[in-house]
Protein backbone atom coordinates (compact mmCIF):
# COMPACT_ATOMS: atom_id res chain seq x y z
CA UNK A 1 0.00 0.00 0.00
CA UNK A 2 1.57 3.39 -0.74
CA UNK A 3 2.34 5.46 1.84
CA UNK A 4 0.12 8.15 1.22
CA UNK A 5 -3.23 5.90 0.74
CA UNK A 6 -2.28 4.48 4.29
CA UNK A 7 -2.19 8.02 5.86
CA UNK A 8 -5.45 8.62 4.39
CA UNK A 9 -7.10 5.46 5.14
CA UNK A 10 -5.52 6.19 9.06
CA UNK A 11 -6.70 9.72 8.92
CA UNK A 12 -10.68 8.21 8.20
CA UNK A 13 -10.47 5.28 10.64
CA UNK A 14 -9.41 8.17 13.35
CA UNK A 15 -12.61 9.93 12.03
CA UNK A 16 -14.46 7.32 12.18
CA UNK A 17 -14.02 6.12 15.59
CA UNK A 18 -15.05 9.70 17.43
CA UNK A 19 -17.96 8.63 18.87
CA UNK A 20 -20.73 11.21 17.25
CA UNK A 21 -19.82 9.54 14.07
CA UNK A 22 -20.52 5.72 14.65
CA UNK A 23 -23.15 5.54 17.24
CA UNK A 24 -25.20 1.97 17.85
CA UNK A 25 -28.02 1.57 16.00
CA UNK A 26 -30.99 0.07 17.39
CA UNK A 27 -34.43 0.26 14.96
CA UNK A 28 -37.48 -0.96 16.82
CA UNK A 29 -39.71 -1.92 14.39
CA UNK A 30 -43.50 -2.40 15.95
CA UNK A 31 -45.97 -4.11 13.44
CA UNK A 32 -49.39 -2.65 12.57
CA UNK A 33 -48.94 -0.22 15.38
CA UNK A 34 -50.75 3.16 14.16
CA UNK A 35 -49.88 6.96 14.48
CA UNK A 36 -52.89 7.10 17.22
CA UNK A 37 -51.73 4.17 19.40
CA UNK A 38 -49.29 5.53 21.52
CA UNK A 39 -49.68 8.12 24.09
CA UNK A 40 -46.58 10.59 23.16
CA UNK A 41 -49.26 10.57 19.64
CA UNK A 42 -52.21 11.31 21.61
CA UNK A 43 -53.59 7.99 22.61
CA UNK A 44 -55.36 8.19 25.73
CA UNK A 45 -56.55 4.32 26.50
CA UNK A 46 -52.93 3.20 26.01
CA UNK A 47 -50.06 4.40 27.83
CA UNK A 48 -46.88 4.06 26.70
CA UNK A 49 -44.58 5.37 29.17
CA UNK A 50 -41.09 4.01 27.79
CA UNK A 51 -41.73 5.21 24.49
CA UNK A 52 -42.87 8.20 25.74
CA UNK A 53 -40.02 8.83 27.67
CA UNK A 54 -37.89 8.27 24.06
CA UNK A 55 -40.12 11.24 22.45
CA UNK A 56 -39.59 13.30 25.18
CA UNK A 57 -35.57 12.77 25.14
CA UNK A 58 -35.89 12.42 21.33
CA UNK A 59 -37.04 13.85 18.58
CA UNK A 60 -40.70 12.65 17.45
CA UNK A 61 -42.11 12.97 14.17
CA UNK A 62 -45.27 13.90 12.89
CA UNK A 63 -45.19 13.22 8.93
CA UNK A 64 -42.44 9.94 8.94
CA UNK A 65 -43.81 7.37 6.67
CA UNK A 66 -43.21 3.51 5.99
CA UNK A 67 -43.52 2.95 2.07
CA UNK A 68 -46.09 0.99 1.88
CA UNK A 69 -49.52 -0.25 3.69
CA UNK A 70 -48.24 -3.74 4.56
CA UNK A 71 -45.66 -5.44 5.85
CA UNK A 72 -43.58 -6.72 3.30
CA UNK A 73 -42.98 -3.94 0.69
CA UNK A 74 -42.56 -1.28 3.39
CA UNK A 75 -39.92 -3.66 5.48
CA UNK A 76 -38.07 -4.21 1.82
CA UNK A 77 -37.88 -0.61 1.54
CA UNK A 78 -36.82 0.15 4.64
CA UNK A 79 -33.55 -2.74 3.95
CA UNK A 80 -33.11 -2.23 0.40
CA UNK A 81 -33.55 1.84 -0.33
CA UNK A 82 -35.87 1.23 -3.28
CA UNK A 83 -39.79 1.90 -3.40
CA UNK A 84 -41.13 -1.74 -2.87
CA UNK A 85 -43.84 -1.06 -6.20
CA UNK A 86 -40.43 -1.23 -8.39
CA UNK A 87 -40.32 -4.93 -7.04
CA UNK A 88 -42.29 -7.55 -8.91
CA UNK A 89 -43.80 -9.66 -5.79
CA UNK A 90 -43.08 -7.34 -3.11
CA UNK A 91 -46.87 -8.20 -1.03
CA UNK A 92 -47.65 -9.76 1.82
CA UNK A 93 -45.87 -12.94 0.97
CA UNK A 94 -46.98 -16.33 2.11
CA UNK A 95 -44.87 -18.15 4.78
CA UNK A 96 -43.34 -20.57 2.50
CA UNK A 97 -42.12 -17.62 -0.18
CA UNK A 98 -38.70 -17.60 -1.29
CA UNK A 99 -35.99 -15.28 -0.65
CA UNK A 100 -37.14 -11.55 -1.97
CA UNK A 101 -34.08 -9.91 -1.36
CA UNK A 102 -31.24 -11.70 -3.62
CA UNK A 103 -27.97 -12.03 -1.71
CA UNK A 104 -25.81 -8.90 -3.51
CA UNK A 105 -28.09 -6.24 -2.82
CA UNK A 106 -26.89 -3.25 -1.40
CA UNK A 107 -28.70 -3.37 1.83
CA UNK A 108 -28.80 -1.46 5.10
CA UNK A 109 -27.31 -4.19 7.19
CA UNK A 110 -24.41 -4.66 4.23
CA UNK A 111 -23.89 -1.28 3.81
CA UNK A 112 -23.16 -0.52 8.01
CA UNK A 113 -20.97 -4.14 7.78
CA UNK A 114 -18.64 -2.76 5.33
CA UNK A 115 -18.49 0.00 8.16
CA UNK A 116 -17.33 -2.34 10.57
CA UNK A 117 -20.81 -2.51 12.30
CA UNK A 118 -21.64 -5.77 13.87
CA UNK A 119 -25.42 -6.55 12.40
CA UNK A 120 -28.46 -8.50 13.82
CA UNK A 121 -32.27 -9.21 12.62
CA UNK A 122 -34.03 -10.05 15.61
CA UNK A 123 -38.22 -10.92 15.20
CA UNK A 124 -40.42 -10.66 12.26
CA UNK A 125 -38.84 -11.42 8.73
CA UNK A 126 -41.52 -12.02 6.30
CA UNK A 127 -38.92 -11.18 3.06
CA UNK A 128 -38.72 -14.55 1.93
CA UNK A 129 -36.33 -17.51 2.96
CA UNK A 130 -34.56 -19.90 0.78
CA UNK A 131 -34.74 -20.33 -3.55
CA UNK A 132 -37.75 -21.83 -3.83
CA UNK A 133 -37.62 -25.51 -3.10
CA UNK A 134 -37.26 -24.87 0.66
CA UNK A 135 -36.64 -27.89 3.52
CA UNK A 136 -37.06 -26.40 6.56
CA UNK A 137 -34.87 -29.33 8.05
CA UNK A 138 -31.82 -28.26 6.73
CA UNK A 139 -30.11 -24.45 5.97
CA UNK A 140 -32.44 -22.14 5.39
CA UNK A 141 -31.30 -19.80 2.89
CA UNK A 142 -30.39 -17.49 1.23
CA UNK A 143 -32.42 -15.37 4.26
CA UNK A 144 -31.06 -12.64 6.26
CA UNK A 145 -27.35 -13.88 6.55
CA UNK A 146 -26.89 -13.66 2.79
CA UNK A 147 -28.24 -10.26 2.42
CA UNK A 148 -25.84 -8.56 5.32
CA UNK A 149 -26.93 -9.29 8.75
CA UNK A 150 -24.20 -11.58 10.65
CA UNK A 151 -26.77 -13.47 12.89
CA UNK A 152 -29.97 -13.11 13.03
CA UNK A 153 -32.93 -15.10 15.04
CA UNK A 154 -36.82 -14.32 13.50
CA UNK A 155 -40.10 -15.22 12.67
CA UNK A 156 -40.51 -16.25 9.35
CA UNK A 157 -43.20 -15.24 8.11
CA UNK A 158 -46.02 -13.57 10.39
CA UNK A 159 -47.48 -14.48 13.71
CA UNK A 160 -50.17 -16.22 12.28
CA UNK A 161 -48.93 -17.51 8.89
CA UNK A 162 -46.83 -21.51 9.39
CA UNK A 163 -44.63 -21.77 9.87
CA UNK A 164 -45.33 -20.95 13.86
CA UNK A 165 -41.39 -22.12 14.43
CA UNK A 166 -38.02 -19.37 15.13
CA UNK A 167 -34.92 -19.82 12.73
CA UNK A 168 -31.46 -18.66 14.30
CA UNK A 169 -29.03 -18.29 11.99
CA UNK A 170 -29.81 -21.18 9.12
CA UNK A 171 -31.56 -23.72 11.42
CA UNK A 172 -34.57 -23.73 12.50
CA UNK A 173 -34.55 -23.46 16.28
CA UNK A 174 -35.15 -26.37 18.83
CA UNK A 175 -35.92 -28.82 15.42
CA UNK A 176 -36.22 -32.53 16.35
CA UNK A 177 -34.82 -34.19 13.43
CA UNK A 178 -37.13 -37.24 14.14
CA UNK A 179 -40.18 -34.94 13.60
CA UNK A 180 -39.22 -33.41 10.24
CA UNK A 181 -41.21 -29.76 10.11
CA UNK A 182 -43.02 -29.68 6.38
CA UNK A 183 -45.19 -26.50 5.32
CA UNK A 184 -47.78 -25.91 2.45
CA UNK A 185 -50.35 -23.26 1.54
CA UNK A 186 -51.91 -25.16 -0.81
CA UNK A 187 -53.59 -28.04 1.46
CA UNK A 188 -53.21 -29.68 4.81
CA UNK A 189 -50.27 -32.46 5.53
CA UNK A 190 -52.13 -34.67 7.19
CA UNK A 191 -55.82 -34.84 8.63
CA UNK A 192 -55.20 -32.85 11.56
CA UNK A 193 -57.92 -30.42 13.17
CA UNK A 194 -57.93 -27.20 11.69
CA UNK A 195 -59.46 -24.15 12.35
CA UNK A 196 -62.27 -24.77 10.19
CA UNK A 197 -63.08 -28.64 10.95
CA UNK A 198 -62.70 -28.32 14.78
CA UNK A 199 -63.73 -24.52 15.88
CA UNK A 200 -64.59 -25.74 19.31
CA UNK A 201 -60.60 -26.79 20.12
CA UNK A 202 -59.81 -23.28 19.66
CA UNK A 203 -59.18 -20.77 22.01
CA UNK A 204 -59.35 -17.89 19.78
CA UNK A 205 -61.05 -18.26 16.62
CA UNK A 206 -60.88 -16.37 13.27
CA UNK A 207 -63.13 -13.29 12.36
CA UNK A 208 -61.75 -13.90 8.72
CA UNK A 209 -59.62 -16.03 6.76
CA UNK A 210 -56.91 -17.94 9.68
CA UNK A 211 -58.50 -21.10 9.54
CA UNK A 212 -55.83 -23.73 8.95
CA UNK A 213 -53.18 -25.44 10.97
CA UNK A 214 -54.09 -24.70 14.48
CA UNK A 215 -50.95 -24.00 16.97
CA UNK A 216 -51.61 -23.23 20.81
CA UNK A 217 -55.31 -23.06 19.94
CA UNK A 218 -54.99 -20.67 17.37
CA UNK A 219 -55.76 -21.41 14.31
CA UNK A 220 -53.50 -19.57 11.28
CA UNK A 221 -52.79 -18.95 7.62
CA UNK A 222 -51.04 -22.68 6.09
CA UNK A 223 -50.78 -25.56 6.84
CA UNK A 224 -47.61 -27.12 8.74
CA UNK A 225 -46.97 -30.45 10.12
CA UNK A 226 -44.44 -32.00 12.51
CA UNK A 227 -41.70 -30.06 13.86
CA UNK A 228 -43.76 -30.06 17.52
CA UNK A 229 -40.20 -29.28 19.61
CA UNK A 230 -39.59 -26.00 17.69
CA UNK A 231 -43.26 -24.36 18.11
CA UNK A 232 -43.12 -21.13 19.73
CA UNK A 233 -45.27 -19.83 22.50
CA UNK A 234 -47.14 -16.83 21.31
CA UNK A 235 -47.64 -15.84 25.27
CA UNK A 236 -43.68 -15.43 25.58
CA UNK A 237 -42.73 -14.56 21.79
CA UNK A 238 -42.07 -11.42 23.51
CA UNK A 239 -40.08 -12.21 26.58
CA UNK A 240 -37.90 -14.73 24.23
CA UNK A 241 -37.04 -11.81 21.31
CA UNK A 242 -36.33 -9.21 24.14
CA UNK A 243 -33.63 -11.82 25.69
CA UNK A 244 -32.27 -12.14 22.05
CA UNK A 245 -32.25 -8.40 21.59
CA UNK A 246 -30.84 -7.87 24.90
CA UNK A 247 -28.36 -10.77 24.32
CA UNK A 248 -27.00 -9.20 21.27
CA UNK A 249 -26.19 -6.01 22.75
CA UNK A 250 -24.48 -6.83 26.20
CA UNK A 251 -22.64 -9.35 23.42
CA UNK A 252 -21.74 -6.40 21.53
CA UNK A 253 -20.96 -4.04 23.97
CA UNK A 254 -17.54 -3.16 22.80
CA UNK A 255 -18.24 -2.43 18.87
CA UNK A 256 -20.83 -0.19 17.08
CA UNK A 257 -23.39 -2.49 16.25
CA UNK A 258 -26.65 -2.50 14.17
CA UNK A 259 -29.91 -4.56 15.87
CA UNK A 260 -33.02 -4.60 13.51
CA UNK A 261 -35.49 -5.33 16.03
CA UNK A 262 -38.52 -6.10 14.50
CA UNK A 263 -41.58 -7.21 16.94
CA UNK A 264 -44.83 -9.32 16.52
CA UNK A 265 -46.24 -6.95 18.61
CA UNK A 266 -48.89 -5.39 17.87
CA UNK A 267 -49.59 -7.79 14.86
CA UNK A 268 -52.73 -10.70 14.93
CA UNK A 269 -52.95 -13.38 16.45
CA UNK A 270 -52.87 -10.62 19.87
CA UNK A 271 -51.71 -13.06 22.27
CA UNK A 272 -49.96 -10.74 24.55
CA UNK A 273 -48.33 -12.39 28.30
CA UNK A 274 -50.66 -12.40 30.86
CA UNK A 275 -48.77 -10.35 33.11
CA UNK A 276 -50.08 -7.67 30.54
CA UNK A 277 -53.82 -8.63 31.22
CA UNK A 278 -55.56 -5.56 33.05
CA UNK A 279 -52.81 -2.94 31.26
CA UNK A 280 -55.78 -1.39 28.83
CA UNK A 281 -59.41 -1.89 29.10
CA UNK A 282 -58.89 -2.27 25.39
CA UNK A 283 -58.53 -6.01 25.65
CA UNK A 284 -55.62 -8.07 23.99
CA UNK A 285 -54.94 -5.07 21.44
CA UNK A 286 -54.80 -2.04 24.20
CA UNK A 287 -52.68 -4.91 25.90
CA UNK A 288 -50.34 -5.75 23.07
CA UNK A 289 -49.20 -1.78 22.98
CA UNK A 290 -48.49 -2.39 26.52
CA UNK A 291 -46.74 -5.45 25.63
CA UNK A 292 -44.41 -3.48 22.96
CA UNK A 293 -43.77 -0.72 25.17
CA UNK A 294 -42.11 -3.09 27.63
CA UNK A 295 -40.13 -4.81 25.05
CA UNK A 296 -38.34 -0.89 24.35
CA UNK A 297 -38.30 -0.72 28.13
CA UNK A 298 -36.45 -4.04 27.60
CA UNK A 299 -33.54 -2.97 25.04
CA UNK A 300 -33.16 0.62 26.69
CA UNK A 301 -32.20 -1.24 30.28
CA UNK A 302 -29.79 -3.13 28.67
CA UNK A 303 -28.31 -0.11 27.21
CA UNK A 304 -28.33 1.51 30.13
CA UNK A 305 -26.70 -1.38 32.10
CA UNK A 306 -23.85 -1.50 29.40
CA UNK A 307 -23.26 1.87 29.50
CA UNK A 308 -24.24 2.61 25.67
CA UNK A 309 -27.53 5.01 26.03
CA UNK A 310 -26.12 8.05 25.45
CA UNK A 311 -23.82 6.90 22.29
CA UNK A 312 -27.05 4.57 20.39
CA UNK A 313 -28.88 6.00 17.78
CA UNK A 314 -32.54 4.66 18.68
CA UNK A 315 -35.14 4.47 16.18
CA UNK A 316 -38.74 3.05 16.82
CA UNK A 317 -41.07 2.97 13.92
CA UNK A 318 -44.18 1.02 12.13
CA UNK A 319 -44.39 -1.05 9.09
CA UNK A 320 -47.90 0.28 8.63
CA UNK A 321 -50.77 1.83 9.85
CA UNK A 322 -53.39 0.57 12.48
CA UNK A 323 -55.90 -1.93 12.63
CA UNK A 324 -58.45 -3.12 14.40
CA UNK A 325 -60.18 -6.21 13.23
CA UNK A 326 -57.35 -7.87 11.25
CA UNK A 327 -58.84 -12.09 10.99
CA UNK A 328 -59.41 -12.59 15.14
CA UNK A 329 -61.64 -12.21 17.42
CA UNK A 330 -59.96 -10.71 19.97
CA UNK A 331 -62.49 -7.89 20.84
CA UNK A 332 -60.36 -5.36 19.64
CA UNK A 333 -63.70 -3.75 17.97
CA UNK A 334 -66.21 -4.76 20.99
CA UNK A 335 -63.40 -2.63 23.28
CA UNK A 336 -61.83 0.22 21.00
CA UNK A 337 -64.15 2.81 22.87
CA UNK A 338 -62.61 6.17 22.27
CA UNK A 339 -59.41 4.65 21.16
CA UNK A 340 -58.28 6.19 17.33
CA UNK A 341 -55.77 3.57 16.29
CA UNK A 342 -54.12 6.33 13.55
CA UNK A 343 -55.46 9.22 15.32
CA UNK A 344 -56.70 12.08 12.87
CA UNK A 345 -55.76 10.14 9.43
CA UNK A 346 -58.32 8.39 7.44
CA UNK A 347 -57.57 4.66 6.46
CA UNK A 348 -55.24 2.65 8.05
CA UNK A 349 -53.08 -0.53 7.49
CA UNK A 350 -53.89 -1.97 3.91
CA UNK A 351 -55.45 2.17 2.86
CA UNK A 352 -54.14 4.51 0.42
CA UNK A 353 -55.05 7.58 3.10
CA UNK A 354 -52.38 8.51 5.11
CA UNK A 355 -53.65 6.80 7.69
CA UNK A 356 -51.97 3.83 5.91
CA UNK A 357 -48.51 4.82 6.01
CA UNK A 358 -47.98 7.66 8.04
CA UNK A 359 -46.81 6.20 11.52
CA UNK A 360 -45.04 6.91 14.59
CA UNK A 361 -41.33 7.66 13.87
CA UNK A 362 -39.04 8.29 17.45
CA UNK A 363 -35.24 9.11 16.64
CA UNK A 364 -33.51 9.32 20.09
CA UNK A 365 -29.64 10.02 20.54
CA UNK A 366 -28.88 11.59 23.01
CA UNK A 367 -25.32 13.04 22.43
CA UNK A 368 -26.47 14.58 18.75
CA UNK A 369 -30.07 14.88 18.77
CA UNK A 370 -32.28 18.11 20.66
CA UNK A 371 -35.60 16.90 21.58
CA UNK A 372 -38.49 18.33 19.79
CA UNK A 373 -41.29 17.42 17.59
CA UNK A 374 -40.39 17.52 13.74
CA UNK A 375 -42.77 18.04 10.79
CA UNK A 376 -40.23 17.25 7.95
CA UNK A 377 -41.64 14.68 5.07
CA UNK A 378 -39.67 11.41 5.67
CA UNK A 379 -40.06 7.90 4.84
CA UNK A 380 -37.80 4.97 6.19
CA UNK A 381 -36.57 4.21 2.60
CA UNK A 382 -34.22 7.10 3.23
CA UNK A 383 -32.62 5.79 6.22
CA UNK A 384 -29.84 3.60 3.83
CA UNK A 385 -28.78 6.19 2.48
CA UNK A 386 -28.68 8.97 5.45
CA UNK A 387 -27.21 6.19 7.94
CA UNK A 388 -24.77 6.03 5.05
CA UNK A 389 -24.23 9.77 5.55
CA UNK A 390 -23.76 9.45 9.35
CA UNK A 391 -21.21 6.55 8.96
CA UNK A 392 -19.11 7.72 6.05
CA UNK A 393 -19.59 4.66 4.07
CA UNK A 394 -20.10 4.76 0.63
CA UNK A 395 -23.30 3.35 -0.87
CA UNK A 396 -22.85 0.39 -3.35
CA UNK A 397 -22.96 1.68 -7.17
CA UNK A 398 -26.82 1.27 -8.05
CA UNK A 399 -27.89 0.75 -4.45
CA UNK A 400 -30.46 2.33 -2.55
CA UNK A 401 -32.04 3.94 -5.52
CA UNK A 402 -34.92 5.51 -4.07
CA UNK A 403 -33.43 6.47 -0.67
CA UNK A 404 -32.35 9.91 -0.41
CA UNK A 405 -30.12 11.58 2.22
CA UNK A 406 -32.29 13.44 4.93
CA UNK A 407 -29.82 13.00 7.68
CA UNK A 408 -30.34 16.69 8.86
CA UNK A 409 -33.78 15.99 9.24
CA UNK A 410 -33.26 13.25 10.91
CA UNK A 411 -31.08 14.44 13.71
CA UNK A 412 -33.13 17.35 14.23
CA UNK A 413 -31.23 19.92 12.29
CA UNK A 414 -33.28 20.97 9.48
CA UNK A 415 -37.53 21.01 9.52
CA UNK A 416 -36.94 20.35 5.59
CA UNK A 417 -36.89 15.98 4.82
CA UNK A 418 -38.30 15.54 1.70
CA UNK A 419 -40.15 16.98 -1.26
CA UNK A 420 -41.84 14.07 -2.76
CA UNK A 421 -42.68 11.06 -1.95
CA UNK A 422 -44.51 8.16 -3.20
CA UNK A 423 -47.19 6.52 -1.34
CA UNK A 424 -48.04 2.93 -1.85
CA UNK A 425 -51.63 0.26 -1.29
CA UNK A 426 -52.74 -1.14 -3.74
CA UNK A 427 -52.29 1.70 -6.03
CA UNK A 428 -49.94 4.68 -5.52
CA UNK A 429 -50.51 8.55 -4.01
CA UNK A 430 -47.98 11.29 -4.37
CA UNK A 431 -46.68 13.82 -1.39
CA UNK A 432 -45.67 16.97 -2.55
CA UNK A 433 -45.06 19.14 0.60
CA UNK A 434 -48.60 19.17 2.01
CA UNK A 435 -50.25 18.60 -1.01
CA UNK A 436 -50.99 14.61 -1.60
CA UNK A 437 -52.51 13.22 -4.96
CA UNK A 438 -54.17 9.93 -4.82
CA UNK A 439 -54.06 8.60 -8.39
CA UNK A 440 -57.10 7.03 -10.11
CA UNK A 441 -57.58 3.66 -8.85
CA UNK A 442 -60.81 1.26 -9.85
CA UNK A 443 -60.25 -1.47 -6.98
CA UNK A 444 -62.61 -1.85 -3.95
CA UNK A 445 -62.99 1.67 -1.97
CA UNK A 446 -63.97 -0.08 1.61
CA UNK A 447 -62.32 -4.09 3.02
CA UNK A 448 -65.51 -4.85 4.54
CA UNK A 449 -63.06 -7.84 6.71
CA UNK A 450 -60.82 -5.33 8.58
CA UNK A 451 -63.44 -2.26 8.44
CA UNK A 452 -61.19 0.07 6.30
CA UNK A 453 -62.01 2.87 3.80
CA UNK A 454 -58.94 1.85 1.06
CA UNK A 455 -58.97 5.18 -0.66
CA UNK A 456 -59.23 3.88 -4.33
CA UNK A 457 -61.56 5.87 -6.31
CA UNK A 458 -61.70 6.12 -10.28
CA UNK A 459 -61.33 10.06 -9.89
CA UNK A 460 -58.50 12.04 -9.10
CA UNK A 461 -57.93 12.87 -5.73
CA UNK A 462 -56.19 15.95 -3.88
CA UNK A 463 -55.93 16.70 -0.65
CA UNK A 464 -54.71 19.67 1.00
CA UNK A 465 -52.69 17.87 4.52
CA UNK A 466 -52.34 21.47 5.76
CA UNK A 467 -55.69 22.43 6.35
CA UNK A 468 -57.07 18.84 6.07
CA UNK A 469 -54.88 16.23 7.98
CA UNK A 470 -58.21 14.11 7.63
CA UNK A 471 -58.66 13.62 3.98
CA UNK A 472 -61.96 14.37 3.71
CA UNK A 473 -62.33 17.27 0.94
CA UNK A 474 -61.25 16.04 -2.65
CA UNK A 475 -60.26 19.59 -3.95
CA UNK A 476 -58.86 18.03 -7.12
CA UNK A 477 -61.98 19.71 -9.45
CA UNK A 478 -60.82 23.14 -8.09
CA UNK A 479 -57.26 22.48 -8.94
CA UNK A 480 -57.00 20.83 -12.26
CA UNK A 481 -53.62 22.04 -13.04
CA UNK A 482 -52.19 20.91 -9.52
CA UNK A 483 -54.30 17.35 -10.50
CA UNK A 484 -51.95 17.45 -14.34
CA UNK A 485 -49.05 18.26 -12.38
CA UNK A 486 -48.93 15.98 -9.47
CA UNK A 487 -49.80 12.82 -11.90
CA UNK A 488 -46.97 14.11 -14.19
CA UNK A 489 -44.55 13.81 -11.06
CA UNK A 490 -45.56 10.59 -9.58
CA UNK A 491 -45.40 9.38 -13.57
CA UNK A 492 -41.98 10.49 -14.07
CA UNK A 493 -40.70 8.88 -10.25
CA UNK A 494 -42.56 5.71 -10.72
CA UNK A 495 -41.20 5.16 -14.40
CA UNK A 496 -37.53 6.66 -13.48
CA UNK A 497 -35.11 6.10 -10.98
C1 LIG B 1 -53.64 -10.48 5.44
C2 LIG B 1 -54.21 -11.22 6.64
C3 LIG B 1 -53.93 -10.37 7.87
C4 LIG B 1 -52.46 -10.08 8.00
C5 LIG B 1 -51.95 -9.44 6.72
C6 LIG B 1 -50.48 -9.20 6.69
C7 LIG B 1 -56.20 -12.58 6.09
C8 LIG B 1 -57.68 -12.62 5.90
N1 LIG B 1 -55.65 -11.42 6.47
O1 LIG B 1 -53.82 -11.24 4.28
O2 LIG B 1 -54.40 -11.03 9.01
O3 LIG B 1 -51.75 -11.26 8.24
O4 LIG B 1 -52.26 -10.25 5.60
O5 LIG B 1 -50.13 -8.26 7.63
O6 LIG B 1 -55.54 -13.59 5.90
S1 LIG B 1 -48.73 -7.59 7.53
O7 LIG B 1 -48.66 -6.64 8.62
O8 LIG B 1 -47.75 -8.64 7.67
O9 LIG B 1 -48.67 -6.93 6.24
CA1 LIG C 1 -47.56 -4.91 9.54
Amino acid sequence: MKRRTFLKLAAASALAKTPSQRPNIVFLYADDVGYGDLSCYGAQRAHTPNIDRLAQHGLRFSDAHCTAATCTPSRYSLLTGEYAFRKKGARVLPGDAPALIQPGRETLPSMLKRSSYRTAAIGKWHLGLGDGNLDWNSDIKPGPLEIGFDECFIIPATGDRVPCVYVENHRVANLDPKDPLKVDYQGPLDDSPTGKTHPELLKMKPSHGHDMTIVNGISRIGYMSGGRAALWNDETMADTLANRAVSFIERNANQPFFLYFATHDIHVPRSPNARFNDSTVMGPRGNSIAELDWTLGKVIESLQKQNLLDNTLIIMSSDNGGVVDDGYQDQAVEKLGSHRPNGPLRGGKYSIFEGGTRIPFIVHWPTRVKPGVSSALISQVDLLHSLAELTSTKIAPGGAPDSQNVLPALLGESQKGRQFLIEQASGLALRDGNWKFIAPNHDAAFDKNTNTELGNDPQPQLYDLASDIGETRNIAAQHPEKVTEMLATLKTIAETR
